[in-house]
């Protein structure tokens, strides 16, 4: 790694919305990544993903992608693997989920 990536004060963390289809995911994920709401309800297909920059005290800078996943058409094991793609990335995390 260089001195300049090591500088960098930039992370990401990727945040994994699950829930029952219509419980309110992209809702939730929208207000949060784009501040708004929408009250007509159109299902998630799939996933979508959304990404919010925050700063953070101590010159932090913070990229959130929060991946919000369709209630009613990923289940059991294929949302399995979106997961434990996720938890991979921060592997000193996912031994204690997996
Ligand atoms: N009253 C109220 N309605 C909400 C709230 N959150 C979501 N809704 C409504 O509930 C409906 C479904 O919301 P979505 O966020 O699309 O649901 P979802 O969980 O993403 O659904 P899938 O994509 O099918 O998994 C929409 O019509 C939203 O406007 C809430 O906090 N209050
Ligand atoms: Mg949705």
């Amino acid at each position: 790694m260089s001195d300049s990536e090591e500088d960098s004060q930039d992370r990401q963390l990727k945040i994994v919305v699950i829930g029952d289809g219509a419980c309110g995911k992209t809702s939730l994920a929208t207000r949060f990544a784009q501040e708004a709401f929408g009250k007509q309800y159109k299902q998630t297909i799939g996933l979508d993903f959304f990404l919010k920059r925050i700063s953070l005290p101590g010159n932090l800078n913070v990229t959130l992608q929060v991946w919000d996943i369709g209630g009613q058409t990923l289940g059991g094991k294929i949302l399995s693997v979106y997961i434990i793609l996720n938890f991979k990335e921060c592997s000193a995390h996912a031994g204690k989920h997996t």
